[in-house]
């Protein structure tokens, strides 16, 4: 079956500019396609996972993928998309963040492997060195304000008012699509389809600087504009957000177990969708889920199976293996096999207290880390047996804490009631 209808079948094309044209370019050459990537933090999130792997998906069907870090454009701002302008970065900053970024994308793309290995360019490189004649008398000439104005990233924000900074956006864009065309043969840019603005803009300007240069074949060096959908979900709540904020690719940010964690939460009416977009199950394999989430939604197999998948592939097998410990110390409340890296990443987000280092009894401890009020509840909490240390229940009164309740030395979880955890912190 032919790469594009693949990506058809498994939802993932919004938009094409010319879907005869394209199918019929995929099938008859290599192929070599570019997506953008602007540095605007130090981390991509999993909003970016679509678009790379569709570079990805192109690679596995003997395309080849260049990953563009907009070290150039990332000093400006697109503002696709937005209804605001941006805070400009400083170019310390930019540079940091280019380089985070470029690391996660030779995670997850094949950058040596064969002749379609993936590529990564940054636009620093030619945008920061041309000159501002050059760049009106050669590019700009090719733009027409009109059109400009009319571009539905342009248009949105004439109202609350737009830089002549962002508004030229789309010519550094387009000025990339150019130069990867005629420098590294691109003729396909894949993107987000809030990106099919600046995407359109390019193909015209490749356009204008290329017409008539194949008079006998019109197609021969046409460049086309493919776009992914925005995804949404059934309850029709923001995808990629948790209470917590975005869901990022960097375990500094987003823990390996709280990315398995959203995953696996996923809503019975939203997996299989997302198990076609993010995953390379084939058809087949995902059909058969579909079954089960139909007739034993209960067990939770596609979702267990997505978070599987998704792990693995931004983090690998060995955080995978740890995601699953934890949460099922979490379920059975088995606190004691999690070591004090799992911990930390298990109960990253609940109320921690750090304690001094020395032994303290049980009752004081509790009052001292806000878990009962006062010295009289707290013997009450336990003597009722609502208090748990590392999961196991403390009913002597007279208990104190000591180094051997102590986690790699530096942790005590209790558990107060069904599920108020507390993480004690020794220093
Ligand atoms: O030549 C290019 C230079 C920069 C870009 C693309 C081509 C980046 C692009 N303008 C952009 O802002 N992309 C967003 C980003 O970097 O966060 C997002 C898009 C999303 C999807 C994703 O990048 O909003 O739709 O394309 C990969």
């Amino acid at each position: 079956m032919s790469i594009l209808q693949d990506l058809k079948d498994r939802g993932l094309v919004q938009q094409t500019s010319d879907d005869a044209g394209l199918e019929k370019h995929l099938t008859e050459n290599q192929v070599s396609l570019y997506c953008g990537f602007d540095p605007t933090a130090d981390s991509l999130h999993i909003g970016h996972l679509v678009p790379m792997l569709m570079l990805k998906r192109f690679q596995q069907a003997g395309h080849r993928p260049i990953a563009l870090i907009g070290g150039g454009t990332g000093m400006i701002g697109d503002p696709s998309g937005r209804s605001d302008e941006r805070n400009l970065n400083d170019a310390a900053t930019v540079e940091r963040f280019s380089q985070a970024i470029q690391k996660q994308l030779a995670n997850i793309l094949n950058f040596d492997e064969g002749d379609n290995a993936a590529k990564a360019v940054n636009n620093g490189e030619w945008l920061g060195a041309m000159s501002i004649i050059d760049f009106l008398r050669d590019i700009g000439k090719h733009f027409g304000v009109n059109y400009m104005l009319a571009k539905d990233s342009v248009e949105s924000r004439l109202a609350n008012g737009i830089s002549f900074t962002e508004f030229t956006y789309m010519i550094l864009q387009s000025l990339d699509y150019l130069r990867l065309y005629e420098k590294e043969n691109v003729t396909l840019q894949i993107g987000g389809s809030d990106q099919w603005g600046n995407i359109t803009a390019g193909m015209e300007l490749i356009r204008r600087t290329h017409a008539g240069n194949n008079e006998e074949d019109q197609d021969k060096d046409k460049a086309f504009a493919l776009t992914v959908p925005l995804i949404t979900k059934a309850d029709g709540t923001k995808f990629g957000k948790t209470a917590g904020g975005a869901v990022w690719l960097s375990p500094e940010r987003t823990t390996p177990y709280e990315f398995y964690q959203f995953w696996f939460n996923t809503d019975d009416r939203d997996v299989i969708k997302f198990m076609k977009y993010f995953t390379f199950m084939s058809l087949e394999e995902i059909a058969s889920f579909e079954e089960s989430v139909e007739k034993e939604p209960e067990k939770r197999l596609a979702q267990t199976k997505l978070a599987e998948e998704m792990t693995t592939l931004v983090h690998g097998k060995e955080a995978l293996d740890q995601a699953i410990k934890i949460s099922a110390a979490l379920f059975s409340g088995e606190i004691a096999t999690l070591n004090g890296a799992e911990i930390e990443q298990g109960f990253k987000d609940v109320p921690s207290h750090t304690a001094a280092d020395e032994d303290k009894s049980l009752v004081d401890m509790l009052v001292e880390a806000g878990i009962s009020p006062s010295k009289r509840q707290a013997r009450e909490d336990i003597t009722n047996g609502a208090i748990r240390i590392n999961g196991e229940k403390a009913e002597d009164v007279s208990r104190v804490l000591t180094q051997t309740d102590r986690i790699d030395g530096k942790f005590i979880i209790i558990r107060r009631g069904k599920k108020k955890y507390t993480l004690l912190k020794f220093a």
